[in-house]
């Protein structure tokens, strides 16, 4: 899919497996927002105003220096149609992806994803997308696009300036402690979340398991959605249920769903967890 400049922005024309609704509300990410047509946000400092129309996809705002940043961040050149084909051989899993056909899982930025994953912990949706607006609102940029304020999420260097209380009073509640000491022990131990992107699956789930307040479910998000691990299979209240009723006995563990997931899906378990995760929370499951 090409993407190209327009007088507004940027558009991708003929955009295919590509609905702005099902990519924005899938439960991947926390910085976008019904607006107008589709949906307005804000990712690694760029805002923009993303609807489709007709068969194609604009990104208002966007900048055509930022067409690579875009085509990565949207996953354009993977084949989600192959992908749906191949899981849709499975009957419940047929059922979802005609649900959610437009979906695409977004390369997010590493640092915000933990941050944000860590705050998802026993959280809901829209407590965890106020608090990770709160957080950049109090510490990162202001962007102004449409006459609107917009808030880049806070560097590393940025966040280093945030205490335990102001932590909390962004609305983090307990989490507070772990986002603190997430951020120190990065700077600290000098780790280098692009460095663990590099190892495979298994190994860069241990290394995020030694944040305090990253269990595998967090840790999962953060390598789906930040560091391209798509045989990770992130296991949350709803992905369980899910698969209890569909696919296993219903006392099985969260580890025990994890590693049947992975085994059923193989390469495609992120993919086919994100049409679960969808579908599951929108058909009350
Ligand atoms: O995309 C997600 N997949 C899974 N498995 N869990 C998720 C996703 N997004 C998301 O927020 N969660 C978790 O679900 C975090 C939180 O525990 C709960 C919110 O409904």
């Amino acid at each position: 899919m090409d993407i190209r400049k327009y007088d507004k922005g940027l558009f991708i024309e003929n955009a295919v497996d590509f609905e702005p609704e099902h990519i924005f509300e899938c439960g991947q990410c926390f910085r976008w927002n019904r607006f107008e047509n589709g949906y307005i946000g804000i990712a690694a400092g760029r805002v923009a105003y993303v609807y489709k129309k007709d068969d194609n996809v604009y990104i208002e705002g966007g900048k055509e220096e930022d067409i690579e940043f875009w085509r990565k961040y949207f996953d354009l050149d993977r084949d989600y149609g192959k992908i749906k084909e191949r899981l849709k051989e499975d009957e419940v899993l047929n059922e979802a992806v005609e649900h959610g056909y437009g979906i695409r899982i977004l390369k997010q930025e590493p640092f915000e994803t933990l941050i944000s994953f860590i705050i998802s912990a026993n959280n809901r949706i829209p407590m965890i997308k106020k608090a990770v607006d709160n957080i950049s609102k109090r510490f990162g940029k202001k962007i102004i696009f449409k006459d609107m304020e917009f808030y880049s999420f806070p560097s590393l260097e940025e966040l280093k300036e945030a205490s335990v209380d102001e932590l909390e009073k962004c609305g983090t509640g307990f989490r507070a402690v772990y986002i603190y000491e997430a951020v120190n022990r990065i700077l600290k131990e000098n780790i280098s979340l692009d460095e663990i992107m590099t190892l495979d699956t298994d190994a860069a789930q241990e290394r995020l398991l030694e944040f305090k307040g990253v269990g595998p479910k967090v840790a999962d998000c953060v390598l789906l959605f930040s560091m391209q691990k798509y045989d990770a299979f992130p296991v949350d209240v709803w992905v369980k249920r899910i698969m209890q009723k569909f696919y296993l006995a219903p006392d099985v563990s969260l580890k025990r769903i994890r590693e049947f997931g992975r085994q059923r899906f193989g390469d495609l378990a992120g993919f086919a967890q994100q049409y679960l995760f969808y579908y599951a929370r929108e058909n009350r499951v």
